[in-house]
């Protein structure tokens, strides 16, 4: 069970169709597939999703935190020494989703070793769960009309709008279209991305109170020290910390503070093991908790599920699963499904999928 080799092949499959939100845009998923090998020969797998605009990593730098100070510091242990490598890698700051990545490809090992699910390692609370679809900017009209497609083909009823870069005006217009396309029984929720001022998030929430959100998310930038404070006190539905709480620690300052009434979950930044610290944190402190998109691929999905389906309150509300969808392929032998609006974990060992090598070797960019 220890681990002779650490991989980090760069690969990239394009979008059909780009996502765009206040922070940035994402045209081709240019991630980071993470292996682990043991002296077994068991192969752990996750991937690292660059995100510069949220974490100040890029593809290139993934590859060389993994290649030249991660794997050196956790060569030789056990896939069960998940905590001794959570500590040598903290020796370097920031870098989550390398670490994060390494990290579940050493769950994933270790499930498959002994042949368990990881949902089960985990926690094992359910087996499957429901699932949010991401919508990005775009006209009013063709963010109702992709999101009723995507109602009627995979039966999701639940939809995090985009907004916080265009003029207010417009967003409240996506909105109101969403909420005439798709009737009173869908959910709809808001991600800002830090686009807003504290003062204009207030303005939109005021002319959206009749549109009916179940919450929104990290509207404007948790610098804006007071100004958030002042905003959330004011907020009627829970208001989420995403970017704004990429280690258990911000989690605690954010939720003390009053900067933020609920968590997203990612684990494409936090694993397993700080996942489960961050689901713990915030059941302790009583903050209820989402499980986020990293606009990952079907890899990171796959983690993300297994993650949300292992607790009870990860498995609570919609989980934003589904923005794999938007990618023209992926790299698992067995796609992800999306049925009536709910994702079934993989039954299999480990996280549950496999790696399709002729598809790995089609869109890796390092040979
Ligand atoms: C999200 O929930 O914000 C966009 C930027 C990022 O860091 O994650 C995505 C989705
Ligand atoms: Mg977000």
């Amino acid at each position: 069970m220890q681990i002779e080799e650490v991989r980090a092949i760069p690969f990239s499959i394009p979008y059909r169709k780009p996502l765009l939100f206040a922070s940035g845009q994402v045209d081709v998923a240019d991630h980071v597939l993470v292996q682990v090998v043991t002296t077994d020969g068991v192969v752990g797998t996750a991937e690292a999703p660059p995100r510069p605009y949220t974490y100040g990593e890029t593809q290139a730098s993934i590859v060389a935190a993994v290649r030249d100070l991660f794997a050196p510091a956790i060569l030789g242990l056990s896939v069960l020494d998940r905590e001794p490598a959570r500590a040598r890698m903290a020796r370097t700051v920031g870098n989550p989703t390398a670490k994060s990545a390494i990290d579940m490809a050493m769950w994933d090992a270790w499930g498959k070793t002994v042949g368990q699910p990881v949902h089960r390692l985990l926690g094992g609370f359910t087996d499957g769960l429901r699932v949010s679809h991401m919508i990005g900017f775009d006209a009013p009209q063709v963010m109702a009309e992709e999101a009723a497609r995507i109602r009627a083909e995979y039966g999701i009823t639940s939809f995090k709008v985009k907004v916080g870069r265009r003029p207010i005006d417009d967003d409240v217009a996506v909105c109101r279209a969403l909420r005439e396309g798709l009737g009173e029984e869908v959910e709809l929720y808001l991600d800002g991305n830090r686009g807003w001022t504290p003062s204009e998030s207030a303005d939109a929430l005021r002319r959206l109170r009749d549109v009916g959100l179940s919450r929104v998310e990290e509207l404007c930038p948790a610098d804006d020290v007071l100004g958030r404070r002042w905003l959330v006190a004011r907020c009627d539905v829970p208001f989420v910390a995403d970017e704004s709480v990429p280690t258990p620690a911000d989690v605690t300052r954010e939720l003390l503070a009053g900067s933020a009434t609920a968590i997203s979950i990612k684990t494409a930044r936090t694993g397993f093991s700080d996942s489960l610290r961050v689901a713990h944190l915030a059941e302790g402190l009583g903050a209820e908790v989402v499980i986020g998109n990293q606009i990952d691929g079907q890899v990171g999905s796959a983690c993300a599920l297994a993650f949300g389906a292992a607790l009870r309150t990860t498995s609570r509300y919609a989980a934003e699963l589904s923005n794999f969808l938007d990618m023209s392929d992926d790299l698992l032998t067995e796609p992800l499904v999306v049925a009536d609006g709910r994702m079934a974990v993989r039954p299999g060992p480990g996280i549950g999928f496999e790696i399709d090598d002729d598809k790995l070797q089609r869109y890796r960019d390092d040979q």
